[in-house]
């Protein structure tokens, strides 16, 4: 059986989560807080949460995760068999995570933690979690979904990155990130209604 390394408030374990449960795949929760320990790094060499476990040996990094589950479990498909396609949504959940999220996150310490960031760090930050969101709205171009009418790996990666930066921009600047990115929201209120992820959920209150 599958282990999921991480805790339940991380948003990509959250990820790593849903994922699984959306392939239908059985795996066992084993509660790691992220670390710079040896055995720590061994399953995650950055010491970050997700890894996974599969016949003891390790996987980290969620789109790693996600591609690994994606070919074990092809159905329900994620990414698309048309190869532009698929292309197309491994660009869209680039942009997310890199320059959305991974953006936001610099800002994490002082939003989440009280702890100060500089002002160096809070002015590139907000002109770059502009930039990026631009990008992304640009990708974001599907309805219902993010890049039409299927579910796709892009549609989890919005519900899981775009709400953290969205809280941090709040948070930092008394930015409304999403307020004009319609798709965007619609796409979040979809995926709160999705069964994998609703459940993520429950179980995070737990
Ligand atoms: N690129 C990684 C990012 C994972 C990540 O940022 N994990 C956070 C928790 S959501 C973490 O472990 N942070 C602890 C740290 O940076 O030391 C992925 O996609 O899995």
């Amino acid at each position: 059986m599958i282990k999921l390394y991480g805790i339940r408030m991380s948003n990509y374990y959250s990820l790593a989560k849903a994922l699984l449960i959306e392939k239908g795949l059985d795996f066992e929760e084993v509660k790691a807080p992220p670390s710079q320990d040896e055995d720590y790094l061994v399953r995650s060499p950055m010491g970050k949460m997700p890894a996974i476990e599969v016949d003891g040996k390790f996987l980290s990094e969620s789109l790693a995760i996600a591609t690994y589950l994606e070919k074990l479990r092809p159905s329900p498909r994620l990414i698309p068999e048309d190869p532009f396609e698929a292309g197309k949504t491994l660009e869209l959940v680039c942009h997310m995570k890199l320059d959305v999220e991974l953006v936001a996150r610099r800002c994490l310490p002082e939003v989440f933690f009280k702890q100060p960031v500089s002002e160096e760090t809070k002015a590139s930050t907000k002109s770059d979690l502009q930039k990026g969101i631009k990008a992304v709205s640009r990708l974001f171009i599907g309805e219902p979904y993010a890049l039409g009418e299927t579910l796709t790996l892009a549609d989890f990666y919005a519900c899981y990155c775009l709400p953290l930066a969205s809280s941090i921009a709040q948070g930092m600047f008394s930015m409304d990130l999403l307020a004009d990115q319609p798709r965007m929201q619609a796409v979040l209120t979809k995926m709160a209604e999705h069964p994998s992820v609703r459940r993520v959920g429950e179980e995070q209150k737990q």
